[in-house]
């Protein structure tokens, strides 16, 4: 039996048994070449450096042999120096093959090796100061009488902080290669399993992180390539899968493979069709609202009809009974329909129709929507031009374009140069304008680039972009598939602000000298303001995937930030501020001392993912609007003081996903979708809208 030849993660299958027989069927192929070099290409684990000794924590003779012991030795490049904490707690060496345990639970035991059980002698942890410690007994790993010596035997002791208790990881700034080969099997209505292949380290593959849509699934130990998941019936979900080191240095994603599990039950009824629907006026604004259908399995969703066109959907478990249709005519009759569906696609017949009349005039939030273009690609970045014209970018394609709103006509002014997609959110993205632009023509530019995302300008003149003007001014900001970030905003103080995403990797927001999950501060010319709290360009941290900045009329800066699969948050950013991420995701804590910890600032809103994942944001006469992709809404919030009041909800369902707000030169708000094609670096596959939604005084 030639278990090399196994798939992965068959071979490191979590029954003890095949373990043993795995590893000694490559321990007896040893002599042939070929496995020599598969050897010596470790995949998983990291070397832990004696502090004492520099010497590396080792299983003696190389040997794989349950109850071999572990010293010290001179550091190599061979599997019995690599060690791998996995998330369970096991400490496992040899490509995660075998566990580390003591002989006994007495303090001077040999620490051994052993088959993995997942009891609980077998369950450490590494302390921030390097001492790894036995959870069940509290004794510490310890090189014995302080030897230093190559094969010094290493033992279990009562913790004392000493150097030959420490165990520091080699300096690593090199993130595994990119995970392959992904597969699906076992596919049920609500589960699956993922299978991948290994990604390669200098050091070691430590931990894989599985994602959907940006979304982190699950974190598996690098001992395993293949893991169980929990999907939804008939969801649509992008999965990838991000390598991470020891060192925290993580691989940009794998490509995504995307899965539809079947139904559950298969439903062949329609529910009942809605009944007591009714339609009132207010101003330009009318409420719609019906009596809730039945379905034998469950009602998923209501579409609404306005003369027999569908304007918005309303959705959830169980999905809401109104919805407010804004932005009519004054003095106009309108009839009204509601059809329910359930998660299978049956729909009920259209009720009887309610009908209403308009008011004289918009006495609402909301008065009007006008559709002033259409695109193939995402309108991401938007800025007006002093003339009256809009540029915005395309992301995936890579160029601006002007719009004359006045006519929808539109110019490509010129492809900004080494912009990278990422088959996932990066691309083109944030644009902002010079505050003198008038003068000096700049445009600003956050993008990503094959290494990094990057803030540039480009001067716009006689109507295209001058690349040979590019210069850029910030550049090794983390990129990776999703969580680029990428707003830009001026604010009234001349400073150029942007938000960047976490590029996957959580550890990078509390970090305060890594670029990524911040709020940035630049001066206009791309140096670092002297008042900046850090010495740096970081203005605040603990961000995940910030990317709505805007000002309010007193100067503050309010930011719309993406959390994982529970919430996402709107902030009131100060200056040195730390959000909270990963510990605090919204106000629900996610690990360490969570939401309580000591300067954690709180969102001043949170928005449950469904309704929420907003995107830009936008203030108006001090009302911040907000433009949300997966809840296909758009949020007004009025700011009073430091809070935000007044919650309306405007288009639910009716464009679908939304991506970009931003104030119009008169007072109003321009508004673009972002519904297909914005979850992969392929141009001109969506069909997406710019509106102008005219605002009530
Ligand atoms: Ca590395
Ligand atoms: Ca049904
Ligand atoms: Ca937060
Ligand atoms: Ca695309």
């Amino acid at each position: 039996m030639h278990l090399r030849h196994l798939p992965f993660a068959a071979r490191l299958s979590t029954l003890a048994l095949l373990f043993v027989t795995a590893a000694a069927c490559d321990v007896k192929t040893e002599g042939d070449s070929e496995l020599s070099t598969q050897t010596a290409a470790v995949t998983s684990g990291t070397r832990l450096i004696g502090v004492q000794s520099g010497r590396c924590l080792d299983v003696s003779q190389n040997s794989q042999t349950s109850g071999q012991g572990l010293n010290i030795y001179d550091c190599h490049a061979q599997a019995n120096q690599r060690f791998l904490f996995t998330p369970e707690g096991e400490l496992r060496v040899f490509d995660g093959a075998w566990c580390v345990q003591p002989a006994t639970t007495s303090a001077g035991a040999r620490a051994v090796i052993s088959a993995c059980t997942g009891a609980a002698n077998q369950r450490w942890v590494r302390n921030s100061n390097g001492a790894v410690v036995h959870t069940a007994t509290s004794l510490c790993l310890d090189v014995s009488g302080q030897a230093t010596a190559n094969s010094s035997p290493v033992v279990v002791w009562n913790c004392n902080g000493q150097t030959n208790q420490q165990w520091s990881l080699p300096a690593d700034t090199q993130p595994p290669t990119v995970p392959t080969g992904l597969t699906l099997s076992n596919v049920t209505c609500n589960s699956a399993t993922l299978t991948w292949s290994p990604s390669t380290d200098n050091e070691g593959v430590a931990f894989y992180d599985v994602y959907h849509d940006g979304q982190l699934m699950k974190s598996v130990s690098a001992a395993v390539v293949s893991t169980g998941l929990t999907v939804v019936p008939g969801a649509t979900w992008g999965l990838y899968v991000n390598a991470r080191d020891a060192a925290g240095n993580v691989s940009q994603g794998s490509a995504t493979l995307t899965i539809t599990p079947p139904q559950c039950q298969v439903d062949t009824q329609a529910p009942s069709i809605p009944t007591g629907v009714t339609a009132t006026a207010l101003g330009t604004s009318v409420t719609v609202s019906w009596t809730a259908s039945t379905d034998n399995v469950g009602v998923s969703a209501y579409d609404v009809f306005r003369g027999g066109v569908k304007i918005g959907t309303v959705s959830g478990s169980p999905p809401g009974t109104t919805l407010v249709d804004s932005g009519l005519s004054p003095n106009t009759t309108y009839a009204y329909t509601v059809l329910a569906r359930d998660a299978q696609a049956n729909a009920s017949a259209q009720s009887t129709s309610a009908t209403v009349t308009t008011g004289q005039a918009c006495t609402n939030a909301v008065c009007s929507v006008s559709q002033v273009a259409t695109d193939t690609d995402i309108p991401w970045g938007l800025v007006n031009l002093p003339d009256g014209t809009v540029l915005y970018g395309r992301r995936d394609a890579q160029n601006i374009v002007r719009l004359d709103p006045a006519t929808g006509q539109k110019t490509s002014v010129g492809t900004v140069p080494n912009v990278q997609s990422t088959d996932g959110e990066g691309g083109l993205m944030g644009l902002a304008l010079s505050p003198t632009f008038s003068t000096d023509r700049w445009l600003y530019v956050m993008h990503t680039s094959p290494t990094d995302n990057r803030i540039v300008r480009i001067r716009y003149e006689n109507g295209a972009l001058t690349t040979s003007s590019l210069q850029v001014l910030l550049s090794g900001i983390g990129r990776n598939k999703f969580h680029n970030g990428g707003r830009l905003r001026f604010g009234p103080d001349g400073k150029l602000y942007a938000s960047t995403g976490d590029a996957q990797n959580a550890a990078y927001a509390q970090d305060l000298n890594n670029l990524a999950g911040k709020v940035l501060r630049l001066n206009a010319d791309g140096t670092i303001p002297s008042d900046n709290p850090f010495g740096n360009y970081v203005w605040s941290y603990g961000h995940r995937n910030p990317q709505g900045l805007a000002f309010d009329s007193q100067g503050r800066l309010w930011e719309q930030e993406f959390g994982n699969s529970v919430m996402d948050e709107t902030n009131l950013i100060q200056r040195g501020g730390n959000y909270g991420w990963p510990n605090c995701e919204g106000t629900v804590s996610q690990g360490g001392s969570g939401c309580a910890t000591a300067g954690y600032i709180a969102p001043k809103r949170t928005y449950s993912t469904a309704e929420g994942s907003c995107s830009g944001i936008a203030v108006v006469r001090d009302v911040l609007y907000v433009a949300c992709a997966r809840g296909t809404r758009l949020y007004r919030e009025v700011i009073s003081g430091t809070e935000l009041t007044n919650v309306q909800q405007f288009f639910v369902g009716t464009y679908g996903r939304l991506r970009t707000v931003e104030p119009t030169l008169d007072g109003n708000l321009w508004m673009t979708t972002t519904n297909q094609g914005d979850k992969d670096s392929i141009p001109d596959n969506s069909n997406e809208r710019i509106f102008r939604v005219v605002l009530g005084q």
